[in-house]
């Protein structure tokens, strides 16, 4: 967990109120616009790690950490790339490893080589404090001038999705014995699960044209986005073994040939599609109270379709189970610049949006702008800015214990240990809530140690038992 001192903290409160920021009305909640990081190459992935950092790719071939209080940032991996600029390929997606105390790891997807016969990796990365160092490439695939996929997603049960594209041939997407148009499941050390859809393959679900974008929701639920061709871009849960259509369905089955072969091939359809296409990119599921209007989204990048005309934040609005889109709202298309991803602060709620240019191929300028609820941001104090803590009670607690870490977005797992550090209990936080209550009328009285692993650290607390 980083720490600010309060009077840095402070400072960086004073300089906000000192500026005249523009400001975007979310039904009752006023959102303060911040241009976090300007001039950087080509944002490609942006994520909230562990360390509460901002992590980005660069298409371009960098990983950069951001400082989220100052847009200072630090380049801590290179690599060339096939992109230098242009086309579609180069360095994309990345993800975080879920044990960031034990295992400080990055995984970064990166194409090399020619744009037409290149190769894409999937490799992970040893953060040292300073840099990604120690590559081990995972998996190397072919990479296209187009449609190399590559957004990354660790799941709770500590696997990794990775999105390929169809590189242009889409015949592909169709061939269960082809890693391109597909979602990809590994363990992350690169091996194939054993209990992947068609046993000793990554393939976890085919028929994608290019998905690049994944996003955990509440329940387990994954959704993805996806390039269309022409038309229909799509929204999608992504459902193992399931047979997303490409290129013999796009959107919905809504053609006779579509109806027949989506009855025999029990092709998943889409939540929502887009026709024609409007370039869907990033995702991001956003249920923080910070903004009260977004809970339940999924915060969507478009980048704008061929003609750059549709750009904006999309937000979908899931119904309360998270199986269908209630409705679309549109923000930000007044940049006239095309969005590419989207990150959230677990703490403030902010929404990082990265913007790629106004034209194609995303010449910039660049720039990671934040959306903030400077009402919601002002009244957390410094500890709850900067991280969860733990609370018990009742303490000392009876038949129940109910633990509280005030903020939600809390997902990963728990564990109990009595004092003499037998473990006693474990289990899954549930992404949603921010508290956890256990049943404790089966445990000896005593002194216990809670510890919960989540996205943004680990917090622990010691409690006791009386009865
Ligand atoms: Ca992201
Ligand atoms: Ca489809
Ligand atoms: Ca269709």
């Amino acid at each position: 967990m980083k720490h600010i001192t309060p009077l840095l903290f402070a400072a960086h409160v004073f300089t906000i109120a000192a500026l005249a920021q523009p400001t975007w009305e979310v039904g009752n909640t006023t959102l303060t616009e911040y241009n976090l990081v300007t001039g950087v190459q080509l944002p490609w992935e942006i994520l909230w790690g562990p360390d509460d950092h901002i992590w980005m790719t660069s298409r371009t071939g960098e990983v950069l950490r951001i400082d989220p209080e100052t847009g200072n940032y630090n380049v801590v991996l290179e690599r060339n790339v096939i992109s230098n600029g242009s086309g579609e390929p180069g360095m994309l997606g990345m993800a975080m490893h879920p044990d960031w105390e034990n295992t400080p790891q990055v995984f970064v997807v990166y194409c090399t080589g020619s744009a037409w016969n290149g190769d894409e990796h999937l490799s992970v990365f040893d953060w040292d404090g300073t840099a990604l160092v120690n590559e081990q490439t995972l998996l190397t695939i072919q990479a296209g001038g187009i449609h190399n996929g590559s957004r990354l997603l660790v799941l709770p049960d500590n696997t990794l999705l990775m999105t390929t594209g169809d590189v242009g041939s889409s015949s592909l997407a169709q061939l269960e014995g082809s890693l391109q148009g597909k979602t990809l499941r590994l363990n992350l050390d690169g091996s194939i699960p054993d209990d992947n859809p068609i046993a000793g393959s990554y393939v976890y679900t085919i028929g994608n044209r290019n998905s690049q974008g994944l996003a955990l929701g509440a329940n387990g639920i994954v959704y993805s986005s996806e390039h269309g061709q022409n038309s229909n871009d799509e929204l999608n849960i992504v459902s193992a073994g399931g047979n997303y259509g490409w290129p013999q369905v796009e959107g919905f089955c809504n053609t006779a040939s579509e109806q027949a072969f989506c009855a025999d091939n029990d092709v998943i359809e889409p939540l929502e599609a887009w026709t024609p296409c409007i370039a869907v990119n990033g995702i991001e599921y956003y249920d923080h109270v910070a903004i009260p209007e977004w809970q339940n989204s999924i915060l969507m990048a478009v980048l704008g379709g061929l003609g750059g005309q549709y750009e904006r934040l999309s937000v979908m609005h899931l119904a309360e189970d998270g199986m269908s889109v209630t409705g679309e709202d549109q923000f930000f298309s007044s940049f006239n610049q095309r969005v590419r991803d989207v990150a959230v602060n677990p703490y403030t709620g902010s929404v990082y949006v990265a913007f790629n240019g106004t034209s194609y191929p995303g010449s910039g300028p660049n720039i990671i702008k934040e959306f903030r609820n400077e009402a919601f941001a002002s009244s957390l104090d410094d500890e709850q800015q900067l991280g969860a803590t733990l609370t018990a009670f009742p303490n000392p607690a009876n038949d129940v214990i109910r633990f509280d870490w005030g903020l939600p977005l809390l997902q990963g797992t728990y564990e109990v240990y009595a004092y003499n550090g037998q473990l006693i209990q474990q289990g899954q936080l549930n992404g949603n809530d921010a508290s956890l209550t256990l049943a404790t009328s089966e445990w000896n009285a005593g002194t216990y140690f809670i510890r919960a692993f989540h996205d943004q650290g680990t917090v622990t607390s010691t409690f006791q038992v009386s009865h």
